[in-house]
């Protein structure tokens, strides 16, 4: 049994964090999509709303189960799931400059491996930062978020 992590805050979830998932279903048998929560940070979304809209929108996917990671190692909780690896999308140079000393630390820790995968060329722009501030400054950020998404923005606005 392939079992890998799919890791982040998803505040919210858009399409090049989708895109990603749907591609790891593709080379693992399942893939758990793990929510972040450094409770030292804010967020615009409750965890229960960040997993519930991630849970509504990769509802048509096979293989995928979305579950809270709170705020510890998520080499640990990758261990506890019994994945042994984790997957990750690149959309620049810099992302991988973040990425890469985070993967070798937590190969280190619990013998996780990381995979990357390349942010497809509509999403290398896309993150949730600039999805909220597109947002509120009334800008059209249909095309890189769910409906779901899109309404509990417009209904939080
Ligand atoms: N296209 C493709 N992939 C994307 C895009 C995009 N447009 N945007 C984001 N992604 C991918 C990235 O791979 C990113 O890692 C992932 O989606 C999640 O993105 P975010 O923004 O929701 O998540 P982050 O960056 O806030 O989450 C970071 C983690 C929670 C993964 C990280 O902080 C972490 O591992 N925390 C656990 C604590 C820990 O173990 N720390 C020690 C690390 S060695």
């Amino acid at each position: 049994m392939r079992r890998a992590v799919c890791p982040g805050s998803f505040d919210p979830i858009h399409k090049g964090h989708i895109e990603i998932i749907a591609r790891a279903t593709a080379l693992f048998d399942e893939v758990i999509v793990a929510v972040s929560t450094n409770y030292a940070k804010t967020y615009r979304f409750a965890e229960s709303e960040r997993i519930e809209i991630a849970q509504q929108t990769l509802s048509s996917l096979a293989g995928i189960s979305v579950k809270p990671m709170g705020d510890g190692l998520l080499a640990e909780f990758c261990r506890d799931a019994g994945a042994n690896a984790i997957v990750k999308g690149l959309r620049n140079v810099t992302d991988y400059q973040y990425e890469a000393p985070m993967a070798a630390m937590n190969r280190h820790l619990t013998g996780v491996e990381t995979v990357f995968l390349l942010a497809d060329n509509q999403y290398t722009h896309v993150s949730s930062t600039l999805i909220k501030e597109v947002h509120s400054l009334g800008g059209d950020i249909s095309d890189y978020v769910p409906r779901a998404v899109l309404n509990r923005l417009n209904s939080t606005h």
